[in-house]
């Protein structure tokens, strides 16, 4: 059993050693952000539950169970989910209708599903004990109500929530209006979440309530998340929802300000709106956001807080930054000679260790991503979890697996010339 301590392998001392690289390329699935047939959101990595209209009602079935999911390559897990996966099907429906919702449970242990965010009658509201029963093991329930009002809503079970969330088990309910008042170009839908799973481990632990490892959105952590491809000029809306156990999550969009325009509560009143770059989406609740995505580029999504960027992060171990480790790697090769301690200039070159870039990585628990980062145009790209990217492309340019960046237009190393040029000591 690989414990937590054993991340050091990870974050400070690791033995060298020739071994499988972890295939993390972010494979660039463009085609992805088509918009499936008839429906007018998307959710990435994820699909919409489909829908049978029975005498006027909108009739779907969602089945609870036990999926095997891959966060991004390298890591699976057990999980709990909904129709073979996590996050669960989003349920996209429009305002007045009638829905009835079949819920049949196939996990180990009784399960309801609570609609969150919608207004229905309270026998119809899910939560065990309270409103209804729970939904015995075998067992299929049905639920009934129209949908009144559209928004941004998510469904999560209210039995024994600690475990069924902490496994997986969420998805995103989509009211829309029965007319679009402000129409966008791509409707995005992102359920965040966050889990616990050691190093080497097969399963979520439901017990955890700090140091979650794996940070996701619709269940992927970079750089298993697919981007959203869009062309320049659209206008883009992202509904994102919460269902982390602990962590609300501060998210991030490059380059572009946005509204948040709509909470799970309703509409923000225009004259309540104002320019953001970040928005904090709090646990149990969803935040809509729109923006006119006017500049090419890759352009990066995520939590600002840093943890939730990076991947299996083990936080028991001491800093090393400025520590001298000449004489400790000194004593520590003497019994194991490819031991090689690292961390004492921070942490970056992390993601390189996996040895996607050189080819030549070193060993880390099998099943795991520790600090695992995605391969980018320029080198690594050192983040990973809770991080996605926008793409932003001129007509023309919509397969750019990367984007051309015009000559002249990306940071580069400074010649002595230009720095005495403009003042400054070439070496400083
Ligand atoms: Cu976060």
């Amino acid at each position: 059993m690989v414990t937590r301590r054993d991340l050091l392998l990870a974050a400070t001392a690791a033995t060298l050693a020739p071994s499988a690289a972890l295939s993390s390329t972010p494979t660039p699935r463009l085609s992805a952000t088509t918009r499936p047939p008839g429906q007018r959101t998307w959710t990435p990595d994820g699909v919409t539950l489909p829908v049978v209209v029975k005498g006027g009602v909108k009739v779907m079935h969602l089945v609870a169970e036990e999926v095997e999911h891959e966060f991004c390559a390298g890591l699976k897990a057990k999980c709990w989910g909904y129709n073979g996966r996590t996050v669960g099907p989003t349920i996209e429906v429009v305002e007045g209708d009638r829905v009835r919702i079949y819920v049949t449970n196939k996990l180990p242990e009784p399960t309801t599903v609570h609609w969150h965010g919608i207004t229905l009658p309270n026998g119809m509201d899910g939560v065990a004990g309270l409103t209804q029963a729970p939904i015995p093991v075998g067992a299929t329930f049905k639920y009934e109500f129209v949908v009144e009002k559209a928004g941004t809503f998510m469904y999560h079970p209210h039995f024994d929530e600690m475990t069924q969330m902490a496994m997986g088990m969420m998805g995103m309910f989509i009211v829309l209006p029965k007319k679009e008042p402000s129409p966008v170009d791509h409707d995005v839908v992102m359920m965040l979440s966050e889990w616990s799973i050691p190093a080497g481990g097969h399963r979520p632990n439901p017990l955890a309530m700090n140091d979650f490892n794996v940070l996701t959105i619709n269940s992927k952590a970079f750089p298993g998340t697919s981007p959203v491809v869009v062309t320049r000029g659209q206008k883009v809306r992202f509904r994102i929802g919460n269902l982390s156990a602990m962590d609300h999550h501060s998210m991030h969009l490059h380059a572009f300000a946005f509204n948040v325009v709509a909470t799970d509560g309703g509409p923000v009143p225009q004259s309540a709106r104002f320019p953001e770059t970040t928005t904090l989406v709090q646990v149990g609740s969803t935040k809509t956001i729109e923006f006119v995505a006017d500049v090419d580029g890759d352009w990066a999504f995520h939590c600002h807080m840093t943890h939730h960027g990076m991947n299996q992060m083990g936080h028991g171990i001491p800093s090393l930054i400025g520590a001298d480790l000449a004489a400790a790697h000194k004593r520590l090769a003497r019994t194991s000679p490819s031991v090689m301690l690292m961390g004492e200039n921070g942490m970056g070159g992390m993601h390189e260790m996996h040895g996607t870039l050189t080819g030549n990585g070193m060993k880390f628990p099998a099943n795991s991503i520790p600090m695992l980062g995605g391969d980018g145009p320029f080198g690594a790209i050192e983040m990973g979890g809770m991080f996605t990217l926008v793409k932003v492309r001129s007509p023309g340019h919509l397969d750019d697996v990367w984007y051309q960046h015009p000559a002249g237009t990306v940071a580069s190393a400074a010649t002595a010339e230009e720095l005495l040029a403009d003042g400054i000591a070439p070496g400083v």
